[in-house]
């Protein structure tokens, strides 16, 4: 397979001003006339008078220019473009080409695809070109106008992008609708939509006065799931205007939620299509991170009509400038909806646990990458949450008031245009007369960069000497790196737990941010009279590692009285790993286990004194994740982390077993599921009091985990419940499980929930689970959701199981990816992750692992998507 380089950019030597589509739709065969009015591009060097359409998996009918068909002598057709020999050169020109589809058949879900009984499209990054031959690039920008015909029993809802601009019945109970677009936009935001929906419509009026139609369209039995989502997308809608002064630009803004889709949204112009599981929540079946991973996503894809759609990018190695972009938009967003702190927590951990680890492995890549074979295998949580930390650290430099400059010039220099990452830096840097150069490298460098932190103190001076060193491995193509800009805020604090001031240019702050631009570089602060304990990285201000010594005493102080509530929360994090790698270290050796007091008094002050948001409070409970704990290992031993860290739970389950239960009890409370930050403290409270709880595997939890499960009135309390019982050896965790099943079969979204609650259980025989859930009739290779509940939550989110020492995990994983490979490439690659880390394990499991990828990449027939990954990490 090809690789396609950065460098090799080259402007398209054709335009294309509008397109016009009629469809007529038909499960199998679908008939596409797409009517092109193209132009030579002037800004093009290209002398050549041929002219190059891409498409793939079309069957043509006949293609016409200027009205003249063409004969088979004047084009080539080949499998992945169509090739006219000789088009108009001195003036516009008009191409026809008719070809047909088939829908049902096209299970990779890219392009035009069926999904259960509805059509609808997904043509990012590059599915338009399954569709009908075009330039499939996103700086090829056209105003699209759009027909579609179809029997009007089956397909009596039609949608495409932009306004309804006709309709109108046919014979035989056929009827058609017209679209019409009035923004040129790339066709990777094209969409359209048939099936029998229906529609829940209400309406917002924006800053400007004008009345926009919000419209979301569901399968009948859904009708009742989309008060959040509607909700969602009018908060969204509001926070734009007031927090960038953004504002809607149609008249009509759709949603259509659909069962079968790889990703998780997607933003086409007027016309998003979702996953269903990011719109469809009812208390009872969704739980409180299900609504706010709505509200984010809602927010996400209404976020993209600005920084994606009106300014898009010239070509997907730019693919960051839309979406860091826009994950930091929607990570604002969702902080000011529900706590900042929370919100900055859970980011920050997601980060850590997982593009860390990208960051670190054969599949490191900086957040504009310069080459790929399959840009699907981009959509990453480098480009995404990483992209996004890299637009935070520029907020943070500029201040907010600079960062809203900025983008006010970005998208009023480009707006309408296909732009660049360094297009989005430069009008940073004009509307703030700044020059960020050295900051450029964040986006053409990979790693996560290291920072080692040491102090001096001299008592005598009163002064505290800071020396901050940066380094940054090497990652694939990458061997050197260059110092970074790295924003690192910074506070300190006295004895007593109070900021004691920092000195700086003449005046005394509680905080500041240092800049670090050097490989070496030493901050000194003056009039400090006693050594303060000094807060580093508040906030996570950079997407790096923290090197500094630190003994448990000051961790615990930290937990106590750091104002930073991220800094707070990590000093707890930091305590625990501590903590369990010196219990790794003692199973290592075979000695026996003892819990440090330091943490059990550290967790016993948190569980007295919630300081007000519940939701906080319980984070600061959460041990750090398995995950998390093998990035921090050279050799991942996932047997002693699972052991070390079930112990200090277990531990603290006993010797606080009393605070525990209070708490629980305090916070335990019968209630509906209303999505407010007060209930959703209490939940997320008491549940992780009753997973620590769980631990003590005796009568009387067992006794409250039933009730729970029983009484539940919303799916939080429910699942949490379920979970404590199958995570441990509750007697009737066979008859819950199969009373959740037959109380929730009707609902997808929520089976998918009972799928990946017993793959990820930690319990023995989890293997022989997975593998009958994969005969289970309810499962179905076919449904991204359904692969990614099992499948995916085993491999990715069980390190216990998947990583048996016998390999067994690995083989089935590898058995599933060369299935999924011809079904849907997309998430078969997604699937190959799984195996891409076998450098951090022991010699065995390397050994088994590289055998399977192997196996995958020895495979015949194999999709770009899988090739590229699984090649990439044996490299
Ligand atoms: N739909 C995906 C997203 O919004 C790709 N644009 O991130
Ligand atoms: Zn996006």
């Amino acid at each position: 397979p090809q690789t396609v380089f950065l460098k090799d950019y080259t402007p398209p030597e054709y335009l294309i001003e509008q397109i016009e589509l009629n469809f007529d739709l038909d499960e199998q065969h679908t008939l596409v006339r797409s009517t092109l009015s193209l132009r030579r591009n002037p800004q093009s060097q290209d002398s050549s008078a041929a002219l190059t359409l891409l498409g793939e998996e079309l069957q043509l009918v006949s293609i016409a220019i200027d009205g003249r068909l063409l004969m088979q002598s004047q084009y080539v057709l080949g499998e992945e473009a169509l090739v006219v020999h000789e088009v108009p050169q001195d003036r516009p020109f008009q191409i026809v080409i008719e070809n047909t589809i088939n829908p049902q058949a096209n299970t990779a879900l890219e392009g035009l695809y069926l999904s259960s009984s509805m059509l609808c499209t997904q043509c990012e990054a590059q599915g338009f070109r399954k569709i009908t031959w075009f330039l499939d690039r996103p700086d090829v920008m056209s105003r699209f106008k759009t027909t579609l015909t179809g029997d009007k029993s089956k397909y009596p809802v039609l949608l495409s992008n932009g306004n309804k601009v006709g309709e109108g019945e046919l014979e035989n109970n056929r009827h058609w609708v017209s679209w019409e677009d009035p923004f040129a936009k790339p066709c990777y935001l094209f969409a359209l939509v048939a099936g029998q929906l229906e529609c829940v419509a209400d309406e917002f009026v924006t800053m400007s006065g004008r009345r926009i139609a919000l419209e979301i369209f569901v399968e009948k039995h859904n009708v009742d799931k989309c008060d959040h989502a509607m909700q969602s997308l009018k908060n969204a809608m509001r926070w734009d205007e007031e927090t960038y002064g953004l504002e809607y630009d149609l008249d009509l803004y759709m949603i259509v939620a659909v069962d079968h889709f790889n990703m998780g949204a997607m933003e086409n112009k007027g016309l998003n299509v979702f996953n269903t599981k990011f719109v469809l929540a009812r208390p009872d079946t969704a739980t409180d991170s299900d609504y706010e991973h709505i509200e984010g996503v809602i927010g996400h894809e209404y976020f993209h009509n600005w920084s994606g759609n009106r300014v898009t990018c010239r070509d997907w190695f730019q693919l960051s400038l839309k979406e860091g972009f826009t994950v930091f938009r929607d990570q604002q967003f969702s902080g000011d909806r529900t706590s900042p702190a929370v919100k900055r927590i859970e980011d920050v951990n997601a980060l850590r646990t997982r593009q860390f680890a990208e960051d670190a492995g054969p599949l490191a890549h900086p957040i504009r990458p310069e080459a790929y074979i399959e840009i699907n295998n981009f959509y990453t949580l480098t480009v995404y949450e990483k992209g996004a930390e890299v637009v935070r650290m520029l907020h943070t430099l500029l201040g907010a008031a600079g960062f809203r400059k900025g983008c006010d010039l970005y998208f009023q220099r480009h707006d309408g245009q296909a732009v660049t990452c360094e297009d989005f830096v430069k009008a940073l840097e004009d509307a703030n007369g700044v020059e960020l150069n050295q900051f450029r490298r964040w986006y053409s460098q990979a790693g996560t960069p290291v920072l080692t932190v040491s102090q001096q103190y001299d008592a005598e001076a009163q002064q505290l000497h800071l020396t901050i060193q940066q380094s940054c491995p090497p990652t694939p193509n990458q061997p050197v790196k260059a110092s970074l800009h790295i924003p690192v805020k910074l506070g300190l604090l006295a004895a007593d737990g109070s900021a004691a001031p920092i000195y700086c240019n003449g005046s005394s702050q509680a905080e500041i941010t240092l800049n670090v631009t050097e490989a070496e570089q030493t901050f000194s602060f003056a009039k400090l009279p006693q050594q303060p304990v000094v807060s580093l990285l508040r906030g996570f201000s950079a997407p790096v590692t923290l090197k500094m010594e630190r003994s448990l005493d000051e961790l615990a102080f930290l937990l106590r009285h750091d104002s930073d509530t991220f800094n707070r929360w990590e000093a707890g994090q930091q305590l625990a790993v501590q903590v369990i790698f010196k219990l790794i270290d003692a199973i290592e050796l075979g000695r026996p286990l003892q819990l440090e007091p330091v943490i059990v008094d550290a967790y016993r002050s948190v569980l007295l004194d919630s300081g007000g948001d519940l939701s906080y409070q319980a984070l600061l409970l959460a041990l750090p994740e398995e995950s998390y704990l093998s990035g921090q290992m050279a050799i991942i031993d996932v047997e002693a982390i699972h052991q070390a860290r079930e112990f200090v739970k277990k531990t603290l389950a006993e010797q606080l077993q009393a605070e525990f239960k209070q708490l629980y009890v305090q916070h335990h409370r019968d209630e509906s599921g209303s999505f407010d930050a007060g209930a959703v403290g209490r939940r997320r409270l008491k549940n992780a009091c009753l997973s620590y709880l769980s631990k003590l595997e005796n009568a009387d939890v067992y006794h409250i985990a039933e009730q729970q499960f029983y009484s539940a009135r919303n799916m939080t309390d429910q699942l949490a419940a379920l979970s404590a019982i199958v995570n441990s050896n509750h007697p009737a965790k066979a008859r819950s499980l199969d009373s959740f099943y037959v109380q929730w079969r009707q609902e997808a979204l929520v089976i998918d929930k009972w799928f990946t609650l017993q793959a990820t259980s930690s319990m023995p025989n989890t293997f022989a689970t997975v593998q009958a859930l994969m005969k289970h009739p309810a499962f179905d290779m076919k449904t991204p959701n359904r692969v990614r509940s099992l499948i995916g939550a085993f491999s990715q989110a069980n390190p216990l199981h998947f990583h048996a020492q016998n390999g067994e995990g690995y083989r089935f994983l590898a058995d599933q990816v060369l299935a999924l490979n011809t079904l849907n490439p997309q998430i078969a690659s997604r699937m190959v992750t799984g195996l891409a880390q076998w450098r951090r394990y022991d010699a065995g499991r390397q050994g088994l692992m590289k055998q399977q990828l192997q196996r995958i990449v020895a495979t015949e027939h194999l999709s770009k998507d899988v090739y590229e990954i699984a090649s990439k990490s044996l490299a």
